[in-house]
């Protein structure tokens, strides 16, 4: 049986050295339920660190991720301020293990979400939403896992960087999304490709939360998805995210 502190304590360590460890799954194998015990406990390490817990993120909402990852579930996981990045500002991708990029789109809550909600009601309790992007970071050696390691892991989550906020939700039914490095389009997508439309993402995110009996304050991040297969994040590059008729996001690397 898996020791839910230790295993808490391994993927927390991992992070904070920037040093990759074997799946826990090797060890042991373990429930998506244990998993998101794991999880919690490892958040629980860096809230008593001083982190703040500013929101959630989805994983696997989209079809590129699932086939990239080989993971076929929707998951998800922990953001803290320590998390955050700026937009335009420079990251330090020293701090990670193998860092990848992706582009999401995040929204700002303007309710409490304490109960599952339908499509319908979703808008109601968003504030604005903002084109971003995602950095993940597998703590697994070789950025392999099964769905119990990686919602161990906090799903990857490593870093988030937020576009400015725009009131309008009409738009992102199908929006055209781009990831740019170096001012290449390195990966292409459509806002579509996140569960049919993002707003879903929250539908689902509410569903999730109470299911474990989390609710969301208002002002909450949450983090739609990625619309397009993650790409590595190497020193020295300038990433941008573009999400047509939303806006655009960027950050350089060191
Ligand atoms: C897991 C996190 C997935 C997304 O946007 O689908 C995710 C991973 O790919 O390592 O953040
Ligand atoms: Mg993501």
């Amino acid at each position: 049986m898996i020791d839910i502190e230790t295993a808490a304590r391994l993927v927390d360590d991992a992070a904070m050295s920037s040093t990759a460890i074997n799946q826990l799954t090797a060890v042991d194998a373990f429930s998506v339920q244990d998993a998101y015990r794991i999880q919690r406990a490892s958040i629980m390490r860096r809230v008593r660190r001083g982190e703040r817990r500013i929101g959630i993120k989805l994983g696997f909402t989209s079809r590129a991720k699932m086939v990239q990852m080989g993971v076929d579930s929707l998951i998800w996981g922990w953001l803290t301020n320590a998390m955050l990045e700026d937009d335009g500002g420079l990251v330090d991708v020293s701090q990670y293990i193998h860092p990848r990029v992706e582009p999401e789109v995040c929204f700002l809550t303007r309710r409490a979400i304490d109960r599952p909600l339908t499509a319908l009601e979703a808008k109601d309790f968003l504030e604005a939403v903002a084109p971003a992007m995602e950095i993940i970071d597998s703590r697994y050696r070789d950025f392999r896992f099964t769905l119990e390691d990686v919602v161990a892991d906090n799903c990857s989550s490593a870093g988030l960087v937020v576009g400015s906020w725009a009131k309008d939700f009409d738009g992102l039914r199908n929006a055209g999304v781009i990831l740019r490095m170096d001012g290449k389009d390195v990966q292409i997508g459509s806002t579509g490709a996140i569960l049919g439309h993002p707003l879903r993402a929250v539908v689902e995110a509410s569903r999730l939360a109470s299911s474990s009996e989390t609710a969301l304050p208002a002002g909450s991040l949450i983090m739609a998805g990625a619309a397009t297969a993650a790409h590595a994040l190497m020193p020295g590059k300038h990433v941008q995210a573009v999400v047509n008729g939303i806006g655009e996001v960027e950050f350089s690397t060191r």
